[in-house]
């Protein structure tokens, strides 16, 4: 219910004869650098499967000539590794296999909590790893990927305000914490019985995260919104409006008055898929599941870039998002929309939009630019003032 939904489309891909794109494809498609490969950085992955295989993990490695990366699981409450037994352990074997062949230097560290059967227990599951992420003095990753969520309303505000303080303590000491913007589209829902309304995804929707919104990216490069139509055909982006979190400052500039997702955006579409190997299986797989371990991979590779030049790593990512400085480095997507299950959705355009974000990336230019603290504007040029005839006030001191 809260897990993302892993699209299997073996033989059915595009890329490589229907194998799904590889790491190489993916790191010339999106401009990753080559000189950047998240060495001192740590990865988190917030799991809530039962575990993954580093068999699995080593031989997709392997496979695509990618250094062997450092993993540690982590049991957050005890949960044991079953090994990538579980048809649940999909999730993590392709978020440690993409943020590990994009980042491969860096240290992946599985921070795995058992969610149980209900939401209540998969929000009590969520709370407790961020917090565990929190105090996680030993590891400190820089940048954590969440793939996993539900429309709000499954949630209870208070718990939603609980996650996003969360968020906000480990934003404030530099772990930039990514999150899967979900894959029904505007509808939103797991549960595809719902009202047929829209529904904004959560955590993404949490006002300090980066939501992973996802795309169909052609071999070409070239790029639009993800939505195969329907449910059965596969899935859509989730995008659209929270509707208990309002609009935080830095979204100043965008529609509405309520916090907009997603922010960015990259492949994720089933049928233009990234390749994994699950269960000594070659497979196919889809959704904003992998497009955030991608993004969380290019934060990492930024963080590492940052640390080369004696900076702390990333903090306020969301909002340096908004603020105009990495324009140069976003690729706007300006073509779909993310209706789904009945649900008329948001259409692409220039600029921000509620399906897209700003859309996806040139990764080194966008690097770069995260590399170099905002600049002040240039204040202007003051008129020339004659020397003042009095005494300045004296400053109130509090
Ligand atoms: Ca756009």
């Amino acid at each position: 219910m809260h897990k993302r939904r892993v699209l299997y489309r073996l033989g059915q891909a595009v890329p490589n004869g229907g194998q799904g794109y590889f790491p190489q494809d993916i790191r010339r498609l999106y401009n990753f650098p080559s000189d950047l490969d998240g060495s001192g950085q740590t990865i988190g992955l917030l799991e809530f499967s039962s575990g993954y295989s580093l068999r699995d993990a080593r031989q997709f490695w392997h496979q695509h000539g990618v250094p062997i990366p450092s993993v540690t699981f982590i049991s957050v409450d005890g949960t044991p590794n079953d090994r990538g037994r579980s048809p649940d352990d999909e999730e993590a074997s392709l978020d440690l296999q993409w943020a590990g062949a994009l980042a491969p230097g860096s240290r992946l560290v599985v921070y795995e909590a058992n969610a149980g059967d209900t939401y209540d227990s998969f929000a009590a599951a969520m709370l407790r790893s961020l917090n565990y992420v929190l105090q996680d003095t030993q590891n400190r990753p820089s940048v954590l990927s969440i793939s996993y969520g539900d429309g709000e309303v499954s949630f209870s505000p208070a718990m939603l305000q609980q996650w996003a303080q969360a968020v906000a303590a480990l934003d404030a000491q530099g772990v930039t914490v990514c999150v899967a913007a979900g894959d029904q589209g505007a509808y939103g829902l797991h549960d595809l019985s719902g009202p047929p309304v829209p529904h904004a995804d959560t955590p993404a929707s949490l006002p300090q995260v980066i939501a992973v919104g996802g795309t169909s990216l052609q071999p070409d490069g070239t790029e639009t919104v993800w939505n195969n139509g329907s449910p059965d055909a596969g899935g859509a982006t989730g995008g659209g409006f929270s509707a208990v979190f309002s609009k935080p400052p830095y979204q100043q500039g965008v529609p509405g008055a309520w916090r907009g997702l997603p922010d960015v955006a990259c492949n994720a579409d089933p049928l233009l898929g990234y390749q994994i190997v699950f269960q000594d299986q070659l497979a196919v797989v889809g959704g904003t599941s992998v497009a955030c371990p991608v993004f969380a991979a290019v934060v990492a590779l930024a963080n590492q870039r940052r640390a080369q030049l004696g900076l702390p790593p990333l903090s306020g990512l969301a909002a340096r998002l908004y603020d105009g400085s990495l324009a140069t480095a976003l690729r706007d997507i300006t073509q779909g929309d993310n209706s789904f299950n009945g649900v008329p959705g948001y259409s692409a355009g220039p600029g921000w939009d509620p399906c897209s974000g700003w859309g996806s990336f040139d990764a080194a230019r966008l690097i770069d630019l995260l590399s170099q603290d905002p600049q002040l504007p240039p204040s202007p040029a003051a008129p020339p003032r004659p020397p003042h005839p009095h005494h300045p006030r004296p400053r109130h001191r509090w």
